[in-house]
């Protein structure tokens, strides 16, 4: 596969962005080799530089759920900017979008846009904070919840990928109000109550987790924190950025019948334009400024091109939608399944609905530690012999792949065929 073109500008790019990149994951740290520059997106297909065709896993890590330059999507963001890439003042976009995600998510009573998933969750904490009057925030061992200072504490994704701990440069008098418990341990949460539950003003959660890899919550775990929250009058954040809209109509929320205080979303619902967007109770978010006191804000929130391609991406997203997602998701979960059988390399399949990931590990998933054990040699071999025959997963054996309703039957056709020569490939690593 020619590459030239990625590598030269790779060299560019290291001379501009630390690393050559505006996001770590990017990098392809996790799995070595060039990351592939990209010229264009077509439904479920990635073309590189060089001419590479891929179909595509990443979707731009969730957001396009219904492929890239959905023709709905794109009409309705060129009619937004034909009449403005931005105002500074309300728009009756940001009503359409906004009474949308209530009529789906009826516990989303008041929100508020901004332009990232990383605002959203600072937002949320803050507001939580403001909220009670307390300082704690409960946050799980590997989970990912944006690059903000409260929650770079024991997270995932990319701080996951390079093995970072934490990250240098949040003050130990921000991180020590961050308390950690592992994930789908409800005795350790019991007692991280116990002992703190007076002071603590959140806890918040990627209720089903992708930052890990995907890893499900067991039965009744949610449930059980959101009670664990009411008792102790501390509100439940869930962290939608990643699974909102995408796990269903009402997303985890609605698949696990939650009623959470507050809401985080991201991803789909910019439909691949930035938005994020935090939410709940009106009695909580009525304390948000200029409502109340408590300050958020941001200059191109509820961005009108932003908005309209969230809404479209909405519409999109029927029950018929997310029934041929749930196909394609068990479809490609079985054939990969077989063929990692086939060739004799354990692994366990995670997944809920259109979110998957591969651990290459004969012991089941179910936190970050269990995470951990996963071969990443053996995930990069796999990685690289689908990337060579035109499917890009995630770089990174600690994020999700991400099924869009543009994956075709022939597009896991391609994909089975390619992770037969994953798999083999992945074998011939000792671990
Ligand atoms: P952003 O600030 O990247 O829009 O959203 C942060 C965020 C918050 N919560 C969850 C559950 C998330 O998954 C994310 C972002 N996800 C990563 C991928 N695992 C974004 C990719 C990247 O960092 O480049």
């Amino acid at each position: 596969m020619k590459t030239d073109l990625s590598e030269k500008l790779f060299a560019r790019a290291n001379t501009l962005f630390p690393g050559g990149v505006n996001s770590p994951v990017r990098a392809f740290k996790g799995v070595g080799g060039t990351p592939r520059f990209i010229a264009r997106g077509r439904g479920a297909h990635l073309v590189d530089v060089d001419g590479n065709d891929y179909v595509d896993y990443v979707l731009s890590w969730g957001p396009l759920i219904a492929g890239h330059c959905a023709p709905e999507v794109m009409r309705e963001v060129q009619e937004a900017l034909r009449e403005g890439s931005s105002f500074g003042a309300p728009s009756p976009k940001e009503i359409q979008l906004a009474e949308l995600v209530r009529e789906r998510a009826p516990w989303i009573e008041k929100m508020r846009f901004c332009s990232s998933g990383t605002e959203a969750t600072t937002a949320a904490i803050r507001v939580a904070r403001g909220f009670t009057g307390r300082d704690e925030l409960v946050k799980f061992d590997g989970c990912y919840h944006g690059a903000g200072d409260p929650l770079l504490v024991k997270a995932g994704s990319g701080v996951e990928t390079l093995g970072l701990p934490d990250s240098p440069g949040v003050p130990a008098d921000v991180a020590r109000h961050t308390l950690t418990a592992p994930y789908n341990d409800l005795p350790a949460l019991t007692r991280l109550f116990a002992a703190h539950g007076a002071t603590i003003a959140a806890v918040i959660i990627e209720p089903v987790v992708g930052n890990m890899g995907v890893i499900v919550p067991r039965p009744g775990y949610l449930e059980a924190i959101q009670a664990l929250c009411k008792h102790y009058g501390a509100l439940f954040i869930v962290d939608e950025v990643m699974t909102g809209f995408r796990l269903g109509t009402g997303g985890a929320c609605g698949l696990y019948g939650l009623r959470p205080d507050l809401v985080c979303f991201g991803k789909v619902i910019g439909g691949g334009l930035p938005v994020g967007a935090f939410g709940g109770r009106a009695e909580v978010m009525d304390r948000v400024a200029p409502a109340g006191p408590i300050y958020q804000a941001g200059t191109l929130s509820g961005n009108p091109m932003a908005m309209a391609a969230g809404t479209a991406t909405l519409k999109l997203m029927t029950p018929a939608a997310y029934a041929l997602l749930e196909a394609r998701g068990t479809a490609l979960a079985a054939g990969l399944l077989a063929s990692a059988a086939e060739a004799k390399v354990p692994v366990q399949l995670n997944r809920v609905g259109s979110m998957l990931t591969v651990f290459f590990t004969s012991t089941p998933v179910t936190d970050a530690a269990s995470a951990r054990l996963a071969s990443t040699k053996r995930f990069g071999a796999f990685f690289h012999a689908l990337l060579e025959n035109g499917v890009y997963f995630p770089p990174s054996q600690f994020e999700s792949a991400f099924l869009s309703t543009a994956h075709s039957e022939a597009d896991l056709d391609l994909t089975l065929r390619a992770a037969k020569l994953g798999f083999a490939a992945a074998a011939k690593i000792e671990v």
